[in-house]
């Protein structure tokens, strides 16, 4: 759930999340910047990856923005960046804004996996359906045909579960011919898709969640079947006092997002 804020700000919010690699950064750096010009950490051959929530000042159309940039999901437990904590410092990084006006879930064209459907979940449960959410897909660089329309041509039964109030068909690589309209599309992702937020949402404190990712830290740690870890997480949900039905549904959602991708049962 999120409530209409109370921001006397005009400076918008908007969050970008999705999983390592997709090109979250890259869609950061092409937006013009406001004042003092900073690139996000782009992944690169030398391993460079967004370990923390980085907030970044842009403009577009006279319009001042915060944009924020996020670790990704889907790192193991060996990873820069382990799932769980991802996910902890997204939550973090949204009670902590005055305003929220728009998430944007970055996917990378081709590989649309269960993990993708999982952070669309996630914000969900975090934001409830009044935080508008946008897409952004990258990795068009070798689609055949019009890229504007690659969104539409996906499967029914893909674009079922998603609504999206804006989206936008991206290459992200610097020395693309699609580079520049990409540039333009971004622009025009934040322009529409914060255009009727009002003075944005504020993100709920969830009293139980902390706790509940602090606790499937401590678990996914140690060597455990998931079907034990699944009822260890419903029964610290129940403590938490999350109702039953609630705890059902979030622990479907979200439990194989952060137990360990390299287990073979976990369809992510
Ligand atoms: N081919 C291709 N590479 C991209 C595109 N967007 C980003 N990349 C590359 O994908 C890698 C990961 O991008 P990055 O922005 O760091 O992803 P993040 O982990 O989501 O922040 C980098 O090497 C980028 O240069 C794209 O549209 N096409
Ligand atoms: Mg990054």
């Amino acid at each position: 759930m999120a409530s209409k804020s109370t921001s006397d700000s005009n400076l918008r919010t908007v969050v970008l999340f999705g999983t390592t690699g997709v090109g979250k950064s890259s869609i950061i750096n092409m937006l013009p910047s406001s004042g003092v010009k900073e690139h996000a950490v782009v992944e690169n051959a030398a391993g460079g990856v967004t370990k923390t929530c980085s907030k970044f000042c842009k403009e577009v159309e006279d319009q001042q923005y915060l944009v924020f940039d996020t670790p990704g999901t889907g790192e193991t437990e060996q990873g820069n960046v382990p799932t769980h904590t991802a996910i902890d410092l997204f939550y973090k990084l949204l009670i902590a804004q005055p305003r929220v006006d728009l998430v944007v879930l970055v996917m990378r064209a081709g590989r649309i996996t269960k993990m993708e459907e999982n952070n669309y979940n996630l914000i969900k449960i975090l934001c409830g359906d009044e935080v508008p959410v946008a897409l952004a897909v990258t990795h068009l660089d070798d689609e055949e045909g019009d890229i504007n329309t690659w969104w539409e041509r996906q499967p029914a039964a893909l674009k079922k579960h998603f609504k999206f109030c804006e989206h936008a068909c991206l290459v992200g690589l610097l020395e693309h011919p699609e580079y520049d309209a990409s540039k333009a599309k971004v622009e025009a992702l934040l322009t529409k898709g914060t255009a009727d937020t009002g003075n944005g949402w504020s993100v709920e404190k969830k009293p139980w969640f902390g706790m509940f990712l602090d606790s499937v830290k401590q678990l996914v740690s140690r060597d455990q079947s998931k079907e034990k870890l699944h009822a260890k997480l419903g029964k610290l949900l129940d403590e938490y006092g999350v109702d039953g039905k609630k705890a059902k549904s979030f622990m479907k959602k979200l439990a194989n997002m952060i137990i360990k991708p390299n287990d073979t049962n976990n369809p992510c």
